[in-house]
């Protein structure tokens, strides 16, 4: 029988400044809705992040970034994730990103783009319908 197993999700803060509050909410919303959440604190490159979920084994990548960095973070992110052959984690990125810029981080291989005023529950849900089974999911 496989073993029971929650949805674990590695919410991630890039860049050098400091707006860690929206990654902060995430963190706690998502284990509020039952998930496993990892945060990594702030000022992670995309080495640092991608490494971190693969030795965290999870499912989900959150990214939170305000600082307008998004367009060079998440390229980066996505050929590491290429790299270790982890496209099958799910790859969301948060916070302050121009609609015109979400065409380009989509094709770059993110799955799901969250701005300011997303409910929770919408980004909860997001996961659950999206993200690829490894194991049975019990959250
Ligand atoms: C609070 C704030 C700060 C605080 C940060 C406190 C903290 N610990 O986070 C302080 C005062 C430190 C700050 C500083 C600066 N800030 Co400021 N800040 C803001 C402000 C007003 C609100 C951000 C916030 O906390 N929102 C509340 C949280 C809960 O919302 P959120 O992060 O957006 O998250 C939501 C969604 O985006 C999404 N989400 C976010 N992350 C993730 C991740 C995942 C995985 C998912 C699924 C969803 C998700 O879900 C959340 C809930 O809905 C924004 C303007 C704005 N209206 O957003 C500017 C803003 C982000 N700041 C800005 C700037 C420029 C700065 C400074 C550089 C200003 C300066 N010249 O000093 C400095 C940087 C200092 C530094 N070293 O970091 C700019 C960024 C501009 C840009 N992107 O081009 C903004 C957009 C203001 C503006 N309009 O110019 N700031």
């Amino acid at each position: 029988m496989p073993s029971e197993r929650k949805i674990r999700v590695l919410v991630a803060k890039p860049g050098l400044d400091g707006h860690d509050r929206g990654a902060k909410v995430i963190a706690r919303a998502l284990r509020d809705a039952g998930m496993e959440v990892i945060y990594t604190g702030l000022r992670q490159t995309p080495e640092m992040i991608v490494n971190s979920a693969l030795q965290e084994d999870v499912d989900v990548i959150g990214l939170s970034i305000l600082s307008g960095a998004h367009n060079a973070i998440v390229p980066r992110v996505s050929e590491l994730l290429r790299h270790n052959k982890m496209e099958d984690v799910l790859f969301l990125i948060g916070g302050i990103i121009p609609e015109q810029d979400f065409d380009g981080l989509k094709k770059s291989g993110v799955s799901g783009i969250f701005n300011p005023g997303t409910p929770m529950d919408e980004i909860a849900e997001f996961i659950r319908k999206n993200v690829k089974p490894r194991g049975v999911i019990t959250a």
